[in-house]
């Protein structure tokens, strides 16, 4: 129980600065003022919200969380989202997709225990069987996969994505320029319309995935996808350094067979995780890219 239980409880459709766009469950989206200095809830987070003014709102608390995905650098947090239900990782055949970001993802989407399918998109380029090969360790991971063409085959696609995004809310992530904006416009025919609303609110113009948005797919409002800007960097410094490989399905089913119950995976003598490497069954670029987070993760800031 909480002093603000009798109020009533808002979905945070967008975050803006210091202000949020609050959707109530009459369905209204109005732009709402953290109460005080300290703002920090997050697109998806249920708040209980008071009115103020004639047409704006006070957060004055954010409910628990059932998860929260986010990044972390050595100077700061960026949360993307809470109470997400899976994550859609979309990465282009073009322009070619950065592996060390692919893992951080799925790193930090492991960490907070959210699952995640991979969907290679533009599968009507000729570079695929190149992009096929460079995913072939995911695919042996058994991660979900899916392959869309989205303006090639918008038929095809939806088919796909449709029944996989049913009744959930799902965070879409990727690099930008591989089709995040197609998707949402292919999916919800109202997207436009969705954000211009809370432009109006807000009177900005900007219309751009600058800021994390909250779609509802459906009329009925239980299919939700949470567009957001392209990333760039993607620090995970949230991880302890003894559980990264245990974040990393392909290392972590080696990880057993290693001599010392605390082996780095690095120099160790007896290392499963480097037979495996040795073997071919780990993938040499995925065991580098652990190294250089592993040494992220273990440096020391003076
Ligand atoms: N060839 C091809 N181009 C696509 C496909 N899907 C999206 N694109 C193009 O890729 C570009 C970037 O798409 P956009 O949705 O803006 O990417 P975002 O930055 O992730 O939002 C646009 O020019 C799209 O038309 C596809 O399936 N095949
Ligand atoms: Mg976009
Ligand atoms: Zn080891």
């Amino acid at each position: 129980m909480s002093r603000f239980d009798h109020l009533d409880i808002g979905l945070v459709v967008r975050g803006h600065g210091r202000h949020y766009i609050v959707e109530s469950q009459d369905g209204l989206r109005r732009v709402c003022h953290p109460r005080g200095k300290k703002s920090d809830c997050v697109v998806g987070d249920l708040v209980r919200w008071a009115p103020s003014g004639s047409d704006e709102g006070v957060v004055e608390a954010v409910e628990p969380r059932r998860n929260l995905l986010f990044r972390q650098d050595e100077w700061k947090t960026k949360s993307f989202a809470a109470n997400v239900d899976q994550l859609l990782i979309l990465v282009g055949v073009e322009p070619v997709f950065s592996e060390t970001q692919l893992c951080r993802a799925l790193i930090a989407a492991e960490a907070a225990d959210i699952s995640t399918t991979i969907a290679l998109n533009k599968i009507d380029l000729p570079g695929t069987p190149s992009a096929r090969e460079r995913l072939a360790p995911y695919r042996a991971m058994e991660l979900p996969m899916m392959e869309l063409a989205l303006t090639a085959d918008r038929e095809g696609s939806a088919a796909l994505l449709t029944p996989w995004l049913a009744g959930k809310k799902t965070f879409v992530m990727g690099p930008s320029g591989t089709g995040k904006s197609t998707l949402i416009n292919l999916l919800i025919p109202d997207a436009k319309a969705q954000v211009g609303e809370i432009s109006v609110a807000l009177n900005s113009g900007r219309h751009t995935t600058t800021t994390t948005q909250w779609y509802w797919v459906d009329a009925e409002r239980q299919t939700a996808l949470i567009d957001s800007p392209g990333f760039q960097e993607f620090g995970v410094k949230q991880v302890e350094p003894m559980q990264l490989p245990l974040l990393m399905p392909d290392l972590r089913k080696h990880a057993g067979n290693c001599r010392f119950y605390n082996c780095t995976h690095q120099h160790e003598p007896g290392c499963g995780v480097r037979d495996a490497v040795e073997a071919g069954l780990i993938s040499a670029s995925r065991y580098r890219i652990y190294g250089e987070i592993l040494a992220e993760l273990t440096s020391k800031r003076w």
